[in-house]
């Protein structure tokens, strides 16, 4: 548009990128500053967008990362070049491997000084080094490019499986300068970047019929059901069939886990007896035992729903795929199903029952005793009292013995409340998932971390008090990676590998930062803190004296890890 005296008014690269993600509704940056990218965020910040700064890039992409899960719109995560990049690339690579739609967008050096390899400041091809971890990677070379190319990294980011995208914007494109109009032009407004796919109705057909000759049917429900925001329609398909379900962890609340049909606490059974099994949004991959042998039976039928179709048959032959997105499949499924179609055999779920309550007495055991100094599960009972009644708040969760006695001792009654190390099992989302879940929807989040866990992201609590969020950080410190009692096998002074400070007061990372610290030693502290802390909606860490010989090698997975002969001699 031309001003007054008729001189095109001129804008640049930093300009058109705010616009652009302002156009496409994309309101949030979680980022770290410094060359090339710094008045970029201070113009986002300018023009209305909220710029959370991080202390490390890994942390402000896991928040991008599970924005994104959270809200269906890609999280944005900004870096400087290089090492910046690379920091929020393990980010990027895990909401990729999650399906989490994310975009990273990095500064990056002088183009003709990286491509020759002349030394420049933080130089690096960070297009091409990003490929292999991303769904797309794009780079715009031009400032007229910039509407586009974010068009094209949202609609990647979010159509079919969801996942993360790399944007490299040259700080040359930054500075660039163009005339205000073209610059106007240039700008795209994304059009249904995630559109339905509706599945084929005879593979909706072949799904019921497959069920319907079940006689024990499970369904399995995964993080792309809890991502597909079908839930009313889930749940009628669930309570409609009568068939018993079992939520993957970050599916957990999906239908509230003391719903009468949840398999839950009767995991392994439900998975080596069930005659067919409906995947819905859940991958064969390790965490269901690739769908093989021991956990589960060589004639077990599958029927998968999930938007990839490259998924279907990964692990296992899948007799009935239906691929579509799975609100869609989800609607067809129901309005296809004839009443009484699918009846699960009254004695599937009495033995079902029976399972849950072997393993519900076991927990229940676990829960009541009452041990000096705490293990996870007495700690744990203490933090399912304060929670009962607050469905609303988030849990975010890593470690090893913290992360999976949590899963199973906390209970969800809310869709994607649960958010946790996913299907890399990484440690180090723990701040970032919960600055990402706190900024997105105003509410509490409780984290429960291991003692190393948290060392991943621990920096991030300065950023929690920074921008005062309710995030209440659990800290389950038993002294090291698993345990805390390992021992040095040549018997020098140096601590063994997995062994961590034990006695660390974490909560006074809390206090220099002027949020509030607690120290807990016993269930009835940990309690009272935590009601405190969210009773406060401030900031707040708990540090939870765990007896570091509570825990087991590997948590849940010793399965997955070798061990040599040395070490079992010792
Ligand atoms: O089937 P059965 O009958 O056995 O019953 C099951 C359920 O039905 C039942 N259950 C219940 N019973 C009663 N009531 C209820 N409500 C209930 N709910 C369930 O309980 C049993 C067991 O259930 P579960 O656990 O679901 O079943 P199972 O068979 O074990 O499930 C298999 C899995 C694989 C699905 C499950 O175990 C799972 O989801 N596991 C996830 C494991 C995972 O991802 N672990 C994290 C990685 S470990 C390791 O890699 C770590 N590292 C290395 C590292 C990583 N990861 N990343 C990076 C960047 N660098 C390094 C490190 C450093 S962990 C780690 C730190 C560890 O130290 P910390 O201090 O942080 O943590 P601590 O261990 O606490 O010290
Ligand atoms: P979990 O770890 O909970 O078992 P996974 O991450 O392994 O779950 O699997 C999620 C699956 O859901 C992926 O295969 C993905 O393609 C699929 N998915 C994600 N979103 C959708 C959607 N909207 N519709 C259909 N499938 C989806
Ligand atoms: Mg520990």
């Amino acid at each position: 548009m031309a001003n007054e005296t008729n001189v095109p008014s001129i804008t640049n690269g930093f300009h058109l990128m705010v616009d652009a993600l302002k156009l496409n509704d994309l309101e949030t940056i979680y980022g770290v500053a410094g060359i090339p990218v710094t008045d970029l965020a201070r113009l986002a910040q300018a023009n209305g967008i909220r710029y959370i700064g991080f202390r490390h890039e890994q942390s402000a992409g896991n928040a991008a990362a599970i924005a994104g899960y959270l809200t269906r719109k890609p999280g944005i995560c900004l870096t400087v070049s290089a090492p910046g990049f690379l920091n929020g690339m393990v980010a990027l690579a895990n909401a990729t491997t999650n399906g989490f739609p994310m975009i990273q967008i990095s500064g990056s050096s002088d183009r003709a000084t990286v491509d020759l390899q002349q030394g420049d400041y933080e130089e690096l091809d960070q297009m091409n080094a990003a490929k292999p971890f991303t769904k797309a990677s794009y780079r715009v070379e031009r400032p007229e490019d910039i509407g586009i190319g974010l068009a094209r990294a949202i609609r990647a980011a979010l159509s079919g499986r969801p996942g993360g995208v790399y944007l490299d914007v040259p700080a040359s494109v930054l500075g660039a300068t163009l005339d205000a109009e073209t610059a106007t032009r240039s700008l795209v407004r994304v059009v249904d970047a995630a559109p339905r796919q509706l599945p084929a109705q005879e593979s909706v057909h072949r799904a019921l019929e497959v069920l319907a000759k079940a006689e024990r049917p499970l369904i399995i429900l995964g993080k792309g059901a809890a991502y597909a925001q079908a839930d009313a329609d889930i749940r009628a398909f669930i309570e409609e069939t009568g068939i018993p379900f079992l939520p993957m962890s970050m599916a957990k609340g999906l239908l509230p886990d003391d719903h009468p049909q949840s398999a839950a606490a009767a995991r392994s059974y439900a998975l080596a007896q069930a005659d067919v099994v409906m995947l819905i949004g859940a991958r064969l991959n390790w965490l269901l035992g690739h769908g093989k042998s021991p956990q589960w039976s060589a004639t077990t039928q599958f029927v998968q729903l999930d938007i990839a179709a490259t998924e279907i048959d990964s692990n296992r032959a899948i007799a009935a795929p239906v691929v579509g997105d799975i609100a869609s499949s989800v609607s067809a499924l129901l309005a296809t199903l004839e009443p009484g179609q699918i009846r699960p055999q009254a004695a599937w779920l009495k033995e079902l029952v029976q399972r849950k309550q072997h393993n519900i007495d076991r927990m229940a055991s676990h829960l009541a005793a009452n041990p000096d100094p705490m293990d996870f599960y007495s700690a744990l009972g203490a933090i399912k009292g304060v929670l009962a009644d607050k469905p609303e708040i988030y849990v975010v969760n890593e470690g090893a013995n913290a992360l999976d006695i949590t899963r199973n001792v906390i209970d969800m009654r809310l869709p994607r409340k649960r958010l946790d190390s996913g299907t890399w099992g990484v440690m180090g989302i723990g701040m970032g998932y919960a600055i990402g879940a706190a900024v997105v929807s105003g509410k509490p989040v409780v984290a429960i971390e291991g003692d190393s866990a948290f060392g991943f992201s621990g920096m991030e609590i300065e950023t929690i008090c920074r921008y005062h969020l309710p995030i209440v950080t659990v800290i389950f410190n038993n002294g090291g990676i698993y345990r805390g009692d390992d021992v040095n096998r040549n018997g020098g002074a140096d601590p063994a590998p997995t062994v961590l400070m034990k006695d660390a007061r974490y909560e006074m990372l809390s206090e220099a930062f002027g949020g509030v610290g607690y120290h807990a030693v016993s269930p009835q502290e940990l309690a009272k803190a935590l009601d405190d802390a969210l009773a406060s909606g401030k900031p707040a860490l708990i540090n939870c004296a765990i007896d570091p010989t509570a825990g087991t090698e590997s948590g849940h997975i010793g399965n997955l890890n070798p061990q040599s002969s040395i070490a079992q001699q010792k």
